[in-house]
């Protein structure tokens, strides 16, 4: 499976230019991320526009794809999920009305500025710290444009950590965090990634980006999970106590002090009966519909979001899964614009 899920995307590999002048390829790929942040840039500008021309809004939602997927442990599929996740947003066997009534085209609710041109960027020969720092860039040029707030399509956990990162630094201070996922992704390095997916909070908690990380559906967790989680003061909360805490994580009120609130959705935090179209299929998750009260009942000022780790590549044949992912990106899009 490992093999077979890696050869899929091989064509992502990595620019080959060990007979290149160094220069050169330097060169080269600093056009590429120019071009890159560039159209990011000017996207953005143009939906702030848009929206200030259509009479403004307090909050509001831009979509920005992270098509990333080689800092997976297990398969790299996440990378495919961007335009999976777009076009069942868009499907015609649903409506455009959220679940709590906001109209999702209506341009002040909801826009979006493309993607981070992950493959390109790695074909040009860009290093891993380089392009932690190009999705941080990105991130902030959509933050740049009142009041555009960035709801990020993954790709695999690892991007959480250069948005978080960029979210907290444009607004000046550390945020709360609500993490939804069956994993607590806090090893300090995995298989020697330091940038892998099973580490990113661990990149974010060492950096002071966050006050509060709130954990919620964790039920595949090591010895070292839990003693990273003691050690940065994370609230774990372990599917195995759900029912106990049901309650509390019904009501949760975050930010309070802090700059905002962050939500970071690993699709997996779901039960793979409800999403299965994800790399690690973890039993005993949570709902659908638990993941959504927590949502609608958080009393928060959400200043962005992300949802990672769908795997197109292991949905079912009518893409239950990008549904899934999908409709949280919607019901998201609602918690954050205003
Ligand atoms: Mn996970």
């Amino acid at each position: 499976m490992k093999s077979a899920g890696r050869m899929g995307i091989h064509y992502m590999q990595k620019l080959n230019a060990a007979n290149v002048p160094k220069e050169l390829v330097e060169n080269g790929h600093n056009r590429v991320i120019e071009a890159s942040l560039t159209l990011i840039r000017e996207r953005a500008k143009l939906k702030g526009e848009l929206i200030r021309a259509l009479g403004g809004a307090v909050a509001s939602t831009s979509l920005l794809g992270v098509p990333l997927g080689h800092n997976s442990s297990f398969l790299q599929g996440p990378a495919f999920a961007p335009p999976r996740i777009r076009e069942a947003i868009w499907c015609g066997s649903t409506n455009s009305t959220t679940e709590e009534g906001k109209e999702l085209n209506d341009p002040r609710v909801l826009t979006d500025v493309g993607d981070v041109p992950i493959q390109e960027l790695r074909d040009s020969g860009v290093d891993g710290d380089r392009l932690m720092s190009i999705i941080s860039e990105s991130v902030k040029l959509v933050m740049e444009e009142d009041p555009l707030r960035p709801l990020v399509l993954g790709g695999d956990h690892s991007i959480s950590y250069p948005v978080v990162r960029a979210v907290s630094e444009k607004l000046g201070g550390p945020i709360d965090i609500l993490h939804l996922d069956a994993h607590p992704d806090i090893y300090h390095s995995f298989e020697g990634n330091k940038y892998s997916h099973a580490s990113s909070f661990a990149r974010i908690m060492e950096g002071g980006y966050a006050r509060r990380l709130l954990q919620v559906g964790i039920r595949s967790i090591t010895k070292e999970g839990r003693e990273q989680g003691k050690r940065f003061g994370v609230e774990q909360y372990e599917m195995r106590t759900f029912s106990r805490d049901r309650q509390f994580l019904e009501n949760l009120k975050l930010g309070e002090g802090a700059k905002g609130v962050y939500i970071s959705v690993d699709i997996d935090c779901m039960d793979p009966a409800f999403a299965p179209g994800v790399s690690h299929i973890e039993p005993g998750g949570l709902s659908f519909r638990d993941v959504l009260n927590i949502l609608h009942n958080l009393q928060a000022d959400v200043v962005g979001a992300d949802v990672v780790e769908f795997n197109p590549q292991r949905d079912t044949v009518d893409g239950m899964t990008a549904m899934v992912a999908a409709k949280l990106v919607r019901e998201l899009t609602a918690k954050i614009s205003k």
